[in-house]
C-alpha cells in the first residue's frame, strides 16, 4: 500500500487538461481521422446502390426472443462468430496476444493497443501504445466533484452501481455536451465524442480506483497517483494497492479480452442505443454499465465465485465430481441458472475462457479454485445438454475470471464487473466515436403490440 494519495485540486487538472490539449503525445485522433472519408464514401456508395436489398427475415420468434438473430445493426470493431468466438477487427485472441504491442517486462498486450486496434483497424506499433498511455495518464485526473460525491455514497452500496453513478455526473466534463450546446456542425461531432472518449477512458482506472480503495481498502481516494511513464494497467493495479506482477499482466489481458463483443450485447448495444439520442458519451456509457450489472451479462462474474465458494461451502474443499453434479442439479431445480455457462450467440467454448484457462494453467496451476474450475468445466456441460433447453452448454468468459482474481488477492468479488466495465469501455466507446463519423441516426425500431402482430401475421401486406 502507498497510503493516501496527493489530492490533486482544481487548478492542477485544468493545467493537466490544457497541457494534455495542446502537447497531445499521441497521434491516434488524425490516424482515425485519415479513416473516415474513405470508411464514409463506402457506406454511401454502398446504400446507394445496395440500400433496398434484403438481409434477412424477421420471424414472430425472433421478435418475442430478445431479437436474437436478428441483423439489425452495424458494429466494426469486433464480429462473433457462433463457433469461433470473437475476432477484434479480425484478429483472434490468440493472434491479438501475438501482435498487439506488450508493455517493457509484460508477457500480455496491453489495453491500449486493442482499444487503438478498435477504433482505426490498424494493429499499433510499442511508440503509438507507450503515447496513448502517455495521453491517458495526463487525462485521467478526477475533478474534485467525483470524490465528494463518492464519499457520500454509502459502501455497501454496489461497486456498479457508484461507478455508473460517478460516470454519469462526469458528464458534466462533456465536451461534446459543451460543442452541441453551441452549434457545432453534425460533420464534427465525432470530434468532441473522441475527446470525451479518452477522457473518459483515462479517468475510469481512477474512478474505479477509487471506489476499490473506498469500498474494500479504507482510503477515500486511490492508492497512489497515476504515473504518465507507466502503462494504463500498471497504473490501475498500482491505485488499487496491487503491484504483483502477474496480476498486472492477467490485468491487462483481462481488459483485452472483456473490451468487445460485438454491437448486439447488451453493454454495448445500451451504449449505442443512448449514443444514438446524442446523449453524450459519458451518460451513453454510464447507461450501458448499468446493463453489464445484470446477473445475465457482467455480474456473472460475481456469480461464478459465489457459486464456486457455495460449492466449497456445502461439499467441502474435497469436492468430487459425484458431488459437484449433485450441487449443480440442486442449482438448476432450485430455478437458478449456472453462471460462467451459455451464450446468447457463441454455440462453443468461449475463447475468452480458453486463454484465461491457459494463463491459471501457466501460472497459478496448484490453486485449488483453478482445479474447481476445471472440475466444473467437466461437469456442468453434460448437464446442461441434459436438461434439453439450453442451447450452449459451454462456459463463457465469467466462468473463469473471478477465479484469477481471487488467486492474486482481489477477493471482493463485487468489484468483479467494475474491472469488466473499464475494459468494456475500450470497446464501445471506439464504437459510438464510429458511430457519430457516420451520422448515424437516432435509434428507432418498431414495435407492435401481440394483437397487432397477430394481425400482421393473418394479413400480410400485399
Ligand atoms: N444455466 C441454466 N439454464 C440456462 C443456462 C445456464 N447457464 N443458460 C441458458 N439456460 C436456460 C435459459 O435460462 C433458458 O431457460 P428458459 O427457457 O426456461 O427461460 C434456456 O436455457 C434457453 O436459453 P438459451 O437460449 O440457451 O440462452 P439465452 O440466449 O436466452 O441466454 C445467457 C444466454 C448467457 C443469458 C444464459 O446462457 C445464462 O443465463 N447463462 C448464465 C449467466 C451467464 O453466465 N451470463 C454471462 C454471459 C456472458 C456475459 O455477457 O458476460
Amino acid at each position: 500500500m502507498n497510503g493516501l494519495t496527493k489530492i490533486l485540486n482544481q487548478k492542477e487538472i485544468l493545467y493537466k487538461l490544457i497541457k494534455c490539449q495542446y502537447s497531445s503525445s499521441t497521434d491516434l485522433k488524425e490516424v482515425f481521422a485519415s479513416k473516415i472519408p474513405k470508411a464514409v464514401e463506402q457506406v454511401k456508395e454502398f446504400r446507394k446502390t445496395q440500400g433496398t436489398k434484403v438481409v434477412g427475415d424477421v420471424t414472430v420468434n425472433m421478435i418475442y426472443n430478445g431479437m436474437r438473430g436478428i441483423k439489425a445493426l452495424i458494429c466494426e470493431t469486433s464480429v462473433l462468430d457462433p463457433n469461433e468466438g470473437i475476432r477484434f477487427r479480425g484478429y483472434s485472441i490468440p493472434e491479438c496476444e501475438e501482435k498487439l504491442p506488450k508493455a517493457k517486462g509484460a508477457t500480455q498486450p496491453i489495453p491500449e493497443g486493442i482499444f487503438w486496434l478498435l477504433l482505426t483497424g490498424d494493429i499499433p506499433n510499442q511508440a503509438q501504445v507507450d503515447a496513448v498511455s502517455k495521453e491517458w495518464a495526463c487525462r485521467s485526473a478526477l475533478p474534485d466533484y467525483c470524490y465528494d460525491f463518492m464519499e457520500k455514497i454509502p459502501k455497501d452500496v454496489h461497486p456498479m452501481s457508484q461507478f455508473s453513478a460517478v460516470i454519469s455526473i462526469l458528464n458534466s466534463e462533456s465536451t461534446f455536451a459543451k460543442a452541441y450546446a453551441s452549434g457545432v456542425k453534425k460533420t464534427q461531432y465525432w470530434e468532441y465524442v473522441y475527446e470525451d472518449s479518452m477522457n473518459l477512458v483515462a479517468k475510469l482506472s481512477v474512478i474505479a480506483g477509487s471506489i476499490y480503495a473506498k469500498c474494500f481498502k479504507n482510503s477515500n481516494r486511490p492508492l497512489c497517483d497515476v504515473d504518465e511513464n507507466v502503462d494504463y494497467s500498471l497504473n490501475f493495479a498500482k491505485m488499487m494497492g496491487y503491484d504483483n506482477k502477474d496480476f498486472i499482466d492477467f490485468l491487462r489481458l483481462y481488459l483485452v479480452i472483456h473490451s468487445d463483443h460485438e454491437g448486439g450485447n447488451v453493454s454495448a448495444h445500451t451504449t449505442h442505443l443512448v449514443g444514438s439520442a446524442l446523449s453524450d458519451p459519458y451518460l451513453s456509457f454510464a447507461a450501458g454499465m448499468n446493463g453489464l450489472a445484470g446477473p445475465l451479462h457482467g455480474r456473472a462474474n460475481q456469480e461464478v465465485l459465489e457459486w464456486l465458494q457455495k460449492v466449497q461451502k456445502e461439499v467441502g474443499e474435497n469436492v468430487t465430481e459425484e458431488k459437484l453434479k449433485e450441487f449443480t442439479w440442486k442449482t438448476l431445480k432450485s430455478g437458478q441458472v449456472v453462471p460462467g455457462y451459455g451464450h446468447a450467440v457463441l454455440r462453443k467454448t468461449d475463447p475468452r475462457f480458453v486463454c484465461q484457462a491457459k494463463f491459471a494453467n501457466k501460472y497459478i496451476k496448484d490453486d485449488s479454485l483453478v482445479a474447481l474450475c476445471g472440475l466444473v468445466f467437466k461437469v456442468v456441460p453434460p448437464i446442461l445438454k441434459e436438461l434439453g433447453k439450453v442451447q450452449n452448454p459451454w462456459p463463457n468468459v465469467d466462468a473463469h475470471s473471478g477465479v484469477l482474481l481471487y488467486h492474486y488477492g482481489m477477493k471482493e468479488m463485487q468489484f468483479y464487473t467494475v474491472l469488466f466495465g473499464v475494459s468494456r469501455a475500450l470497446g464501445v466507446l471506439p464504437s459510438l466515436i464510429w458511430d457519430r463519423a457516420y451520422g448515424l441516426p437516432i435509434e428507432r425500431p418498431k414495435s407492435f403490440s401481440t394483437e397487432a402482430l397477430i394481425k400482421l401475421v393473418n394479413n400480410p401486406p400485399k
